[in-house]
């Protein structure tokens, strides 16, 4: 039988809330409440507030788009691997991140919002993206910081993703948290070899440590004071852990990491707190934050032009498909008839 069901899991047992169509509005937004209470997953066909629905458009949009444009600053290398084997991987990896952007924009859609209409949000600079991917890949050893850092920030805000309440986005956020954390690994092994080899290649690594060590603090996010989505993010169960405590995390595992490979982290505050069981750290520097999060980072610009171009310049192939489509579906009606 042809229902909305078909195209969701069949999970619908262990699902608290029912369409609700006919209902009245507040009939419907206690059944809503009493699904968040009870930790059970909101899905596409459920009846859910519309600032529901807004907040997570906004939210898995942009994650969207910072897969996307985080495809960038890695990407630059793949003409310029040292080998085939970190070229191979490379390739791999930044496939994987485009991946991850498509499957975050059919979530998405299935929120009612296009991905025609969030693509053209991104090109019109009205809707944001990862501040973390508007800073230069200056050497090799940058891919393999981006890999260490940068993919392990993403993993440690992504992993209380998978228990989001918004049942899509849980369940595309399962496959990319066990991807991205082989790009953690991967980041990881290439700085090991570089910490084994010269004394000019170690340096290498530690100056880029040095250049992305706070912008991956900065990552998770403004201070929870300040963090104006936060508390009702959290109570609708589409954030699990504050920006705060996944930026504690991130520095706790990151420590001994660090350490084990041989590089300093940049920050002459950053010591043990044996009363708080946690690494304590210096100040971020949110102006600059903000200032890159408000499209003026060293390159902002040069994302969103290459970002639109690549659009542009692929129009032909998404003319090329829509024809293809068509002339399938005629052929079709025509066997039919
Ligand atoms: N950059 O009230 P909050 C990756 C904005 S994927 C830019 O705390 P919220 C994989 C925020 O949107 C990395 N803007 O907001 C990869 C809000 O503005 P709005 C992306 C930021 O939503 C690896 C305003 O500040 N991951 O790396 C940033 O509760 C390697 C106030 O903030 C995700 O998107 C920022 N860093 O919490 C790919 C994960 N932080 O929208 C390639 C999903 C905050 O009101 C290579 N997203 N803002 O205008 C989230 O978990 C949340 O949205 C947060 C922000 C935690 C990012």
């Amino acid at each position: 039988m042809y229902t909305q069901s078909m195209s969701v899991p069949d999970d619908s047992a262990s699902r608290s809330v029912q369409p609700l169509v006919s209902a009245e509005p507040a009939e419907r937004m206690a059944r809503f409440d009493a699904c968040i209470d009870a930790d059970g997953r909101i899905e596409p066909q459920d009846w859910m507030p519309e600032a529901y629905r807004k907040t997570l458009v906004r939210q898995i949009s942009q994650h969207a788009h910072s897969e996307i444009v985080g495809m960038l600053p890695e990407g630059n290398w793949i003409g310029r691997a040292p080998s085939l084997k970190r070229k191979a991987i490379l390739i791999a990896k930044v496939q994987d991140e485009g991946g991850h952007g498509l499957y975050l924009y059919s979530a998405a859609e299935t929120l009612g919002t296009s991905r025609d209409q969030m693509v053209q949000a991104l090109h019109e600079g009205k809707a944001k993206y990862s501040s973390i991917f508007n800073y230069p890949t200056l050497t090799w050893a940058d891919v393999g910081v981006i890999g260490w850092l940068v993919d392990g920030a993403a993993i440690m805000n992504q992993i209380p993703l998978c228990r989001c309440s918004y049942g899509p986005y849980a369940r595309a956020m399962v496959r990319v948290c066990k991807e991205e954390s082989f790009h953690q690994r991967q980041g990881y092994e290439s700085l090991m070899v570089m910490m084994r080899g010269t004394q000019a290649q170690r340096d290498m690594v530690q100056d880029a440590v040095n250049r992305w060590w706070w912008k991956c603090l900065a990552m998770f996010g403004p201070p929870d004071a300040d963090s104006p989505n936060s508390v009702q993010g959290m109570r609708w169960g589409i954030k699990r852990v504050s920006n705060d405590e996944l930026r504690q995390q991130f520095v706790d595992a990151t420590v001994p990491q660090a350490k084990l490979l041989g590089v300093s982290l940049p920050d002459p505050l950053l010591k043990w707190n044996e009363a708080r069981g946690h690494h304590d750290y210096g100040p971020i520097d949110w102006d600059e934050f903000w200032h890159t999060v408000n499209g003026n980072g060293p390159c902002n610009k040069e994302r969103l032009a290459t970002r639109v171009k690549a659009h542009e310049d692929g129009a032909w192939v998404r003319e090329a498909a829509l024809a293809h489509a068509r002339k399938r579906q005629q052929a079709a009606l025509k066997e039919a008839a």
